[in-house]
């Protein structure tokens, strides 16, 4: 059902996004892998050496429009139409309040909320015109419940939930659908993490995240998936 359609994906360059584009690769997808360093490049190479085709990068910055516009118009000179926008870049820090300063509450909210906005904002006319789309985010267990040690970057995750419900409901009847993933602790490079330390062995992996967005992905066009959360087990949270 996915082959031959076109994704882009943000924050491919390594963790989730990465094994995001390599599952969405796996079921035949065209892809464009945008990151905000070069490495973005070197991962749409470790792709292709594993024999996936039509797989393109671009360098760009999530929260700076011009990167973004680019970003759709060069994925649309290349493919001809965008069907899914998986909006996974995020940046995070864990701190108290008082030590948070204005440039690092800006960056995140400039990252995993102006980014959401300004990639759905970019694909939309596109979508609206072909009255049909997909736009997944990775947002995250904290953008519906709160944690200590981190205020702003649990703030950005709620925002991106109130954001992707109040468009899944403007562009409904476009045919576009618009769910979010929102997953407790992953095995990647997070917060200045590595991936693959064995303090994280019992944490999700990046596997598990885009399994998640291949079948949102996937869903029949008469239904859409809003949002689906998952935990480690080992993981203590509230349930609502
Ligand atoms: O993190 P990491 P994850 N413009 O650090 C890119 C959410 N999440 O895979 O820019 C464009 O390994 C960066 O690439 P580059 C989280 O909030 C995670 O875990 O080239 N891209 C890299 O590819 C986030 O939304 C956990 O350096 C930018 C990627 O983002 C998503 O999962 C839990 C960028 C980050 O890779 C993926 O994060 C949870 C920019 N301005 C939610 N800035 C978790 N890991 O536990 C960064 O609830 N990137």
């Amino acid at each position: 059902m996915l082959k031959d359609q076109v994704a882009i994906i943000t924050g491919a360059s390594r963790g989730i996004g990465k094994e995001i584009a390599r599952q969405l690769a796996e079921q035949g997808m065209k892809l464009v892998l945008a990151g905000s360093s070069e490495e973005v490049h070197q991962t749409a190479e470790e792709l292709k050496k594993t024999g996936f085709e039509n797989i393109i990068s671009i360098q760009s910055d999530v929260s700076r429009e011009k990167d973004v516009q680019n970003l759709v118009d060069k994925t649309l000179a290349a493919f001809g139409q965008i069907d899914l926008l998986v909006n996974n870049a995020g940046v995070g820090f864990f701190k108290l309040t008082e030590e948070v300063s204005l440039d690092e509450w800006k960056k995140v909210f400039e990252v995993n909320v102006q980014g959401v906005f300004l990639g759905a904002k970019a694909v939309l006319p596109h979508m609206k015109k072909r009255k049909s789309g997909n736009i997944i985010t990775i947002s995250s267990d904290v953008g519906r419940y709160t944690i200590p040690n981190g205020a702003a970057y649990t703030a950005t995750k709620y925002a991106v939930q109130g954001f992707s419900g109040s468009l899944a409901q403007e562009v409904r009847e476009f045919g576009i659908r618009v769910g979010t993933i929102n997953p407790g602790m992953v095995d990647t490079y997070f917060a200045g993490s590595t991936q693959g330390i064995p303090e994280k062995e019992e944490w999700l992996k990046v596997e598990d995240i885009a399994k998640a967005v291949v079948y949102m992905a996937s869903a029949p066009q008469y239904m859409v998936v809003d949002e689906i959360i998952l935990h480690p087990l080992v993981q203590n949270y509230p349930i609502a």
